[in-house]
């Protein structure tokens, strides 16, 4: 079958490496992040074809987004604008195990994206779309852009898959809610912080929270909870998992990590059990580093946590 296929925005990333004050570094780590990207690496790690669709700017940071995509085996499908540059953002850490991000992507490339960026046939032969709450927050043309791939892989009985990702930053709650909602609606399956889901639902309980989610449209709810696990509600049944107790550098991607892990099994054919233990166990591996997904699991990784032997020779 083919890929999954995602969209939205990545941007370079700053990170400080060490816990303090900003003005007290002298060096910061640089990479790349986006939370749709990381998803796409996430399921390319464990084995599932992955595609991602955007926009970068005519620069180096650009460049190198394409080109660390590659190599994670995941084909980038990018329109580079030569008239913005590709959005930056900063990872702070203020205080040990606390991530503090701030974003420079106002009017960026990513921002830019507009629906006939979306290849011919790119959705129409995925496996599964993957969009996210982000992109829809960014521009008029980018929020277009979800709703033409959202109705392409309706059309074409490609499922689609929602992850709410609220960013404070870019929207109110209000204006969040609304938008989401309707792309609940269209969604096959959803995931959704707790925090994420009550914007859209309202307060309650976390069962509650994802019955009244699947009662939108999608059959498959995932309500991620962070250090307390997942709860999920798929086709009307509940399952719950713990969380894979880790010494945390940095749960920025954490949730893309889970979510990518969950896509590639479902691609593959695995059952929920499983899409849930390889999601929990590859949010895990992302909060071990301080980049947004450098340290996702490959299925050898995995393989190896499970023995859980200190050394293999
Ligand atoms: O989930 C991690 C993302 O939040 C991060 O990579 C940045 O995509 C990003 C965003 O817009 O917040």
């Amino acid at each position: 079958s083919g890929p999954i296929v995602t969209l939205g925005e990545s941007m370079g990333l700053l990170r400080q490496e060490r816990p303090g004050p900003l003005h007290a570094q002298r060096q910061l780590g640089f990479g790349f992040g986006g939370a749709e990207s990381n998803v796409a690496i996430a399921a390319s790690r464990l084995g599932a074809p992955a595609e991602w669709i955007g926009r970068l700017g005519e620069d180096s940071v650009g460049d190198l987004i394409e080109r660390e995509l590659r190599a994670e085996g995941v084909t980038p499908r990018v329109v580079r604008d030569p008239d913005a540059a590709t959005g930056l953002m900063l990872k702070e850490r203020p205080i040990p195990d606390t991530s503090r991000v701030v974003y420079y992507r106002r009017s960026s490339a990513g921002s830019r994206l507009r629906p006939e960026d979306v290849p011919a046939g790119a959705i129409e032969r995925a496996a599964l779309l993957h969009v996210t709450g982000i992109t829809p927050a960014l521009s008029a043309s980018a929020s277009a852009t979800v709703d033409a791939a959202v109705a392409r892989a309706r059309a074409a009985g490609v499922p689609v898959s929602l992850d709410l990702n609220y960013r404070s930053a870019l929207w109110s709650e209000g204006e969040a809610a609304e938008r989401l909602r309707a792309l609940i609606a269209a969604a096959d399956i959803v995931f959704a912080g707790d925090d994420e889901a009550a914007i859209v639902v309202g307060a309650r309980p976390v069962p509650e929270l994802a019955a009244a989610l699947a009662e939108l449209g999608p059959a498959e709810v995932v309500v991620k909870l962070g250090a307390r696990g997942c709860f999920a509600r798929i086709d009307g049944a509940e399952h719950e998992r713990a969380a894979t107790p880790v010494r945390v550098v940095d749960t920025v991607g954490a949730g893309d990590a889970f979510v990518g892990a969950y896509l590639a099994e479902r691609v593959s054919g695995a059952p929920v059990p499983q899409r849930l233990d390889t999601a929990i166990l590859a949010g895990a591996f992302a909060c071990l580093h301080p980049g947004d997904w450098e340290g996702l699991p490959t299925r050898r990784d995995l393989e190896l946590w499970r023995r859980a032997d200190p050394v293999q020779r």
